[in-house]
């Protein structure tokens, strides 16, 4: 692979929890994910992204690290992870980790030591007041008081102190971090809740001061050759958006915006364009991003009349025509496949699995769910363990109970019963990142004018993609048919189909 794989990759996400359960504890590990490499091998993909592993109470998904350098024993052990990075090696896949450097958990070494020692507390924000009204992101305030009276900051649950960017011991820990992983192989990181990190007694959000810690990683990850640095960038500016981008700092960030947009031609027409014409200028790689382990499904955003996302009450239990939905998801890949740049796929995305909308509230583990009153269902419905083979639950997943309940009619949308059928989401997937491979990833592209209702576009390669969203078939343009998302008919494309030509 070339020393800018990650300007064109395909990146496959690993909710690591729920992908595949090695040891029968109900849980997704390390050993399932080693068993699984040959699969993921065969979807095609150039690296995998692998949500937090390391030792966490779990109090988000293991958004809320102890220890950053070590593993969850339910996902494994340190040596474990090692062997998992040299097999995904040998099998050419790199390996993207998740560093979480806005917070940590209140069971890390450095909380606890706060805790005993109040002349220690210099590292996360404690005050005697809260400083201001800031509200938790998931619901509530941001400040909780410890026993003896003082208030500490933090943005996500509570269980997630806040690290002070004020102090330079913080700055050079995550330093050490990152030299720690790249120098156990791994190819690059994602950088949790990226733009929070700097903060005022009046803003958290997009401070410019962020910027000078990612210019300092950029040197860390320089030294060890072509290691990327990956933004998680919530921000509706995409001129801010691009700063992240700048060609001394991070290499890539996730496009929210292309994954926000609504099914809709004008809205993705002018996200795609937005997209281009802000990155350009840094020199960076789009990404192009349909889901991800905090998103509704995009099998069921799709099919509701509404089918932008949000992240306020993610319209669940809003009717979705999940037919409609699926058809629609369909075309959105190959959309996303063929746009210049790197694309995201997110577990159980090439499977077309929908939002399990029905989960019982008592099973529900997200601290958004409790955090809202149960107002906001929050994201245990898109991390729902993986079906990969059988007639019943637990599909495959591992001989455990899975930590989260499975739907019965799951027994469809196995990795098993799609491998032997060509018109299933899986094959799709594997046959759209097989020929992305050749022709697709880094570069440019040209609009072609085939209507206000049609995103039609060709690549240097001279593939041309054709999405059609309005309601009537088009014709396609001249040219052989080499995929197509749904059925093509005496050479007109039917509504929500996609296809690529040469
Ligand atoms: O998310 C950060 C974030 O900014 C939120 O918008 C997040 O998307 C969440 O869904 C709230 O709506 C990251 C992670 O992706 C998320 O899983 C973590 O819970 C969060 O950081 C805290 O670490």
């Amino acid at each position: 692979m070339s020393q800018t794989w990650w300007r064109g990759a395909a990146i496959y996400q690993v909710y690591l929890r729920s992908f595949a359960d090695g040891n029968g504890d109900g849980a997704g590990d390390l050993a399932g994910l080693r068993s699984r490499l040959p699969y993921l091998k065969e979807l095609g993909i150039d690296a995998i992204w692998l949500n937090p592993w390391y030792p966490s109470p779990m109090a988000d998904g293991g958004y809320d690290v102890a220890d950053y350098r070590d593993i969850e024993p339910v996902f494994g052990t340190l040596g474990e992870a090692e062997r998992f990075i040299e097999e995904a090696h040998e099998l050419d896949i790199k390996v993207i980790i998740d560093v979480v450097p806005n917070h940590s958990s209140t069971e890390s070494e450095w909380f606890k030591e706060a805790l005993e020692n109040p002349a220690a507390r210099d590292r996360f924000w404690f005050a005697d007041e809260p400083l201001n009204d800031w509200q938790s992101i998931f619901g509530g305030s941001a400040w909780s008081q410890v026993p003896d009276g003082q208030w500490y900051l933090h943005l996500f649950a509570p269980e997630q102190p806040d690290l002070n960017w004020a102090n330079p011991e913080v700055h050079q820990e995550f330093e050490d971090v990152l030299r720690f992983w790249f120098e156990r192989g791994v190819d690059g990181v994602r950088i949790d809740s990226a733009a929070l990190l700097i903060k005022s007694d009046t803003a958290y959000e997009d401070l410019d001061e962020v910027h000078d810690v990612y210019r300092r990683w950029r040197e860390v990850a320089d030294e060890y050759g072509e290691r990327v640095l990956i933004g998680e960038v919530w921000l509706p500016d995409q001129e801010r958006f691009a700063r992240y981008l700048r060609p001394d700092e991070l290499h890539t960030a996730f496009n929210f915006d292309f994954l926000s947009c609504a099914w809709d031609p004008r809205d993705l027409r002018r996200s795609i364009d937005l997209t281009l014409s802000t990155h350009t200028p840094v020199g960076a790689p789009p990404t192009w991003v349909l889901s991800n382990h905090d998103v509704t499904r995009p099998v069921t955003r799709y099919g509701r009349a509404d089918s932008t996302f949000a992240h306020g009450g993610r319209l669940h239990g809003t009717p979705s025509d999940l037919e409609l939905g699926y058809r629609r998801a369909r075309a959105a890949a190959l959309l996303a496949m063929a746009l210049p740049g790197s694309v995201y796929v997110y577990q159980g995305e090439e499977l077309g699995l929908p939002e399990v909308e029905d989960l019982p509230n008592e099973v529900r583990q997200d601290p958004m769910y409790a955090r809202s009153g149960g107002e906001n269902p929050g994201r245990d419905g898109c991390r729902i363990p993986l079906p990969w083979s059988g007639e019943e639950p637990p599909f495959g997943f591992g001989t455990g109970t899975p930590w989260l309940p499975q739907p019965e009619g799951w027994r469809k949308l196995t990795a098993e019963a799609q491998r032997t059928d060509l018109g299933s989401m899986l094959n799709l997937y594997r046959s759209g990142l097989a020929i992305r491979r050749e022709r697709l990833g880094d570069g440019t592209l040209t609009w072609l004018p085939l209507g206000e209702e049609v995103l039609a576009f060709t690549r240097d390669s001279g593939l041309t993609s054709v999405t059609n969203l309005g309601a009537d078939p088009v014709p396609l343009p001249a040219g052989e048919v080499v995929l197509a998302s749904g059925p093509i008919e005496d050479g007109l494309l039917p509504s929500d189909t996609t296809a690529w030509l040469v």
